[in-house]
């Protein structure tokens, strides 16, 4: 195979089977955290953290912050992201269909600003946000032990930050 110059953040992240890694041992991450569904969002936050443990990020390292629903992820994690101390941020929440009316506007502006945060501060900021019909749904996919929908979000940050970095070096 020709000597292509490869760029892939998730080299070097540490699956599950695996002992810790240290992917995240130099990284700085903040999780944002939606208060509303949260039984779910507590789920997914605990799979977070286990997935930073995992992938070697120092405890000093990981800033949690809370905010109401979802619908305020946006404007925490550009605040965030704009403090320039941070590699990526983390956006966890959960929309459930059957709670509201709203649905369609909680989640649409949730997922348009967290991705123009991303875009406007060029932090990554990871979509960690369920969007389902129903509880047993939205606890399927927060579960660590089951879709671990937190866990994956913080994984997909650390890709993030560790493929930006090497391309801000090329
Ligand atoms: N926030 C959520 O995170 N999930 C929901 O399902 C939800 N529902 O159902 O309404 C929800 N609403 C609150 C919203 O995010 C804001 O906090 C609120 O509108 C105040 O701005």
């Amino acid at each position: 195979m020709p000597n292509y110059r490869i760029i892939d953040g998730a080299q070097s992240l540490q699956h599950r089977e695996s002992k810790a890694g240290d992917a995240a041992s130099d990284l700085r991450v903040a999780v944002v955290a939606a208060r509303f569904n949260a039984d779910i969002v507590d789920a997914m936050l605990d799979g977070a953290l286990a997935a930073w443990q995992r992938q070697g990020g120092a405890a000093q390292d990981l800033t949690i912050v809370r905010a109401p629903g979802a619908f305020e992820l946006p404007l925490l994690a550009r605040a965030l992201a704009n403090t320039g101390l941070y590699d990526a941020i983390v956006a966890l929440g959960c929309v459930i269909r059957g709670d509201t009316a709203h649905f369609d506007f909680v989640a649409g502006e949730a997922a348009r600003g967290i991705a123009q945060a991303a875009y406007d501060t060029g932090v990554p900021v990871a979509f960690g946000v369920l969007t389902t019909e129903n509880v047993e749904q939205a606890l399927e996919r927060a579960q660590p032990a089951r879709m671990d929908k937190g866990g994956e979000a913080l994984e997909a940050a650390i890709e993030m930050a560790l493929a930006l970095r090497e391309i801000a070096r090329s």
